[in-house]
């Protein structure tokens, strides 16, 4: 967020591209004393409808596999469908997929809400968790772990570690092209404009489930396509402190 002063006023804007700016307007130099309370307390309520119009627009597509699946499927060489259980996630509820056995790789894939239009997800962290489990030692392979299908792009991720045997673990994916995003496994990374059309129209997003050749079972939790909006709101209120010590100092200096 930055801070731009004018003679009369002060301008913040929040600086996202893909969402309107967001700008307050505070008086700084009124005639007297109380003409300065007056219109500060006469732009908080305009401020809080921006404050609340910007976390509505950046509601979070989230699942936490409370009380059920979700909507979310499995595709690969899978066992059965994508299975829920009600305790042993990270916590409460989770997902789990069994590997058949018979060649391909299990996925995750995510149900309609966090499909569409996601382009207030651009530049923030995707998150999920992770557990595999399997039996005896560890036989390990390489694959693809995000698909991101959208505006005729395919984008793939591959994070640095698979999760260890029976740990949940914790992963974040940036959604920037400098991420490590790759479009379609052999070619580079995308443009900007290339990133932020997939998010824009997102048709498919896929999250790997099986690390280990031979049987085992990939489980996921906490799947968080945009900050949740506890968190834009704790940003926001550290704006609204940093407004209201501002208008402080300036009321300060006018008596
Ligand atoms: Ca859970
Ligand atoms: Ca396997």
């Amino acid at each position: 967020m930055t801070i731009l002063q004018n003679r009369n006023k002060q301008v913040v804007r929040r600086p996202y591209t893909s969402t309107p700016n967001l700008t307050i307007t505070i008086h700084t130099q009124p005639k007297t004393h109380h003409m300065t309370t007056t219109s500060f307390s006469q732009t908080i309520p305009l401020a809080a409808a921006f404050f609340a119009a910007s976390v509505l627009s950046a509601a979070a597509a989230i699942s936490t596999f409370d009380i059920d699946a979700e909507g979310w499927s499995a595709v690969g060489d899978i066992a059965s469908p994508a299975t829920f259980s009600a305790a042993g996630g990270n916590p409460g509820g989770y997902i789990s997929i069994d590997d058949a056995v018979t060649g391909g790789t299990t996925y995750f894939v995510a149900p309609a809400k966090f499909l569409g239009d996601q382009s207030a997800s651009y530049a923030t962290p995707f998150t999920f968790d992770l557990r595999q489990s399997y039996p005896g030692a560890g036989d390990q392979f390489d694959n693809v772990d995000i698909f991101l299908v959208g505006a005729g792009l395919t984008l793939v991720f591959d994070t640095a570690l698979n999760p260890p045997n029976n740990v949940w673990t914790s992963y974040s994916a940036p959604l920037t092209e400098t991420a490590g995003w790759r479009i379609d496994s052999l070619s580079g990374a995308p443009s900007q404009a290339q990133m932020q059309n997939v998010l824009g129209n997102v048709t498919s997003l896929r999250l790997r489930a099986e690390f280990q050749t031979g049987s085992d079972t990939g489980s996921l939790d906490n799947v968080n396509l945009v900050p949740e909006p506890s968190c834009s709101i704790l940003l926001l209120s550290g704006a609204f402190l940093t407004l209201l010590r501002r208008s402080s100092r300036v009321r300060e200096r006018s008596a």
